[in-house]
């Protein structure tokens, strides 16, 4: 296996586009195939390989891979290519046995013809797929429900396409509801009364907490393939407006909060910071400024930063960062202000000064830098930090936060640690911690994927102590990943998925904090494939 197999492997997750309809563009200078040939390969292409290649296939993360580059290397070079990989990143998809002899040579000729281009998703369309199932004026006037809301967490069930919510004081399941397919993150409104999860088919549920049993109360697509979902969170705008980012098409749509009725459409195409055209720079993370009315949006391919305000749609005024290519996930620093975001294949992590809409800095970190929020607190030495682990190295970043009173720090790399291995997903602590949790769940080792290392932020010279959290969940033998720490309300307990195949059992492993013992596991048919969990009260007010 090539090196970096574990981050060619991760963004190579399935495609929700593998089962869209799509046009077939015959070339007759590339070598035929039938329509039975071009839908197997179309739909291999999709699983496995637009996530670094890019549906158009003019490469994000992967090289580009027109017919006018592909027809000139030809099918006995791209079958090797395909077959064995590359030390640059490309995974070995024959050797592996992911793909089989006859599956390499169908891709090999795939990718000489022109790339069928999926359906655009506008306003029509989305109104077509949007329903209300409860509107606002029906719903209950007050909380209905003996829950404590502020501590449920919202629990992916990825392959099951739902969500579940799991009670956090009793760890029991609320309840279990039907979703988008592969529900990738949760949001809350700034009441922390809505709750809003995104699937990977671009579908939203608005999920009311105050509901005696919570459901859904509406529901939409806003577009093909989407990832991210955030709401309106400065004064005056609060659980008013919801936002979406969108894969395919590149676009991010304005909604009503309470409704999801889609107000406003932007695409996304344009120039990357090295003003060339990209046709399909992808939305990542969104988050909401605290400081004005304004949604951050981040597109992948272009390295841009887009201060959306949404107070005023029919004018809408944004502010556009340059920072670097591939932008995918961060958080902000624990004033609010800052907002940290992984340019991933830069190696670099952008800095953001919401207050004055401007970069802050452009910090070089370890190889693939993947924090999912990242974690904040205050370095004995250096003062208050905020860290992320890499999916290509073993390395924790500790970059300076504080340009106030530690001016000398302030967008600079203060501390690397060294962690377990490569293949680090999530990072976590909380303000009433003096841990730091960090997960690897793609590193190929399994020992080490079904592990978690926890450090003592007073102590952060002494390195780390492993937790066998797979172990923990007593699941037997069998393949499976330990992944994203998230606190309870109050900070005393770190839970961890501990991800199993679809048919086989998983759990959620809950560990005291404070001294770094088992606590609970939570087992239950219905837990299929848990991956994110969103703490209502922490993702609320972005504790992490
Ligand atoms: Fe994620 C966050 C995209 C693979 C679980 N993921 C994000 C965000 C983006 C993203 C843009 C930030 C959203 C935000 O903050 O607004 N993820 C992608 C991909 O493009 C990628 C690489 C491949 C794909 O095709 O999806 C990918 N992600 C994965 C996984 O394989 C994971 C582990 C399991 C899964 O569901 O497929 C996974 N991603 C998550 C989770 C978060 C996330 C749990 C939120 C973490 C948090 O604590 O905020």
């Amino acid at each position: 296996t090539s090196p970096s197999a574990p981050e060619a492997k991760y963004q190579g997750a399935a495609s929700p586009l593998a089962s869209e309809p799509m046009h077939q563009n015959i070339n007759p200078k590339a070598p035929p195939m039938t329509e039975a040939e071009f839908g197997h390969a179309k739909q291999i292409y999709f699983e496995r390989c637009a996530g670094c290649h890019g549906v158009l296939r003019k490469g994000a993360t992967g090289k580009p891979l027109t017919p006018d580059i592909t027809l000139t290397r030809g099918t006995e070079y791209l079958k090797t290519f395909i077959k064995y990989g590359s030390p640059a990143g490309m995974p070995n998809w024959g050797t592996s046995g992911e793909l089989s002899d006859a599956q390499v040579d169908l891709m090999a000729r795939y990718v000489q013809q022109e790339p069928p281009t999926p359906p655009e998703f506008g306003m029509k369309d989305m109104l077509g797929t949007w329903k209300v199932l409860i509107p606002p004026e029906k719903r209950p006037t007050h909380k209905e429900n003996n829950l404590d809301v502020a501590n449920l967490f919202s629990v992916t069930l990825r392959d099951a396409g739902q969500i579940a919510l799991i009670d956090g004081n009793s760890k029991q399941i609320v309840s279990v509801l039907k979703t988008g397919y592969a529900v990738h993150i949760s949001r809350l409104s700034q009441s922390g009364r809505y709750l809003y999860v995104i699937g990977r088919d671009g579908k939203i549920n608005l999920i009311d907490l105050w509901m005696a049993k919570p459901d859904t109360v509406a529901e939409i697509r806003i577009g093909l393939e989407a990832r991210s979902v955030e709401t309106s969170k400065f004064k005056g705008f609060e659980d008013k407006l919801a936002v979406a980012g969108a894969y395919w098409p590149p676009q991010y749509v304005i909604m009503d909060g309470n409704s999801l009725k889609p107000l406003k459409i932007v695409g996304t195409r344009g120039m990357t910071v090295d003003n060339e055209y990209h046709p399909e720079p992808r939305v990542a993370s969104i988050v909401a400024s605290h400081f004005k009315p304004e949604f951050v949006i981040n597109a992948k391919e272009t390295g841009k930063i887009m201060m959306v305000d949404y107070s005023d749609l029919a004018n809408l005024k944004t502010t556009t960062i340059d920072a670097a290519k591939f932008l995918h996930d961060g958080g902000f620093d624990t004033t609010g202000r800052y907002f940290m975001v992984a340019a991933n294949a830069s190696n670099k992590v952008a800095v953001v000064d919401t207050k004055l809409d401007k970069l802050a800095a452009l910090v070089d970190v370890g190889k693939t830098p993947h924090p999912g929020r990242g974690a904040n607190f205050v370095d004995p030495q250096y003062g208050p930090v905020w860290a992320t682990g890499h999916l290509g190295d073993d390395s924790i970043s500790l970059i300076g936060t504080d340009p106030d009173k530690h001016k000398a720090q302030a967008w600079k790399v203060v501390r690397v640690l060294k962690g377990q291995g490569g293949g680090s997903l999530f990072i976590k602590t909380h303000p009433k911690s003096h841990n730091l949790w960090v997960d690897t769940a793609l590193n190929p080792d399994a020992a080490v994927s079904q592990s978690a290392a926890v450090f003592d932020i007073n102590h952060l010279d002494k390195g780390f102590t492993t937790l066998p959290i797979g172990e923990w969940a007593g699941l037997g033998d069998g393949a499976k990943r330990v992944l994203q720490p998230e606190y309870n309300k109050d900070g005393s307990e770190v839970w961890f998925s501990v991800w199993s195949a679809k048919d086989k059992q998983s759990a959620i492993v809950v560990v005291d904090d404070k001294t770094h013992k088992l606590k609970a596991v939570i087992k239950d048919p219905r837990l299929i494939t848990p991956t994110g969990k969103f703490n209502v009260f922490n993702t609320q007010h972005d504790i992490y």
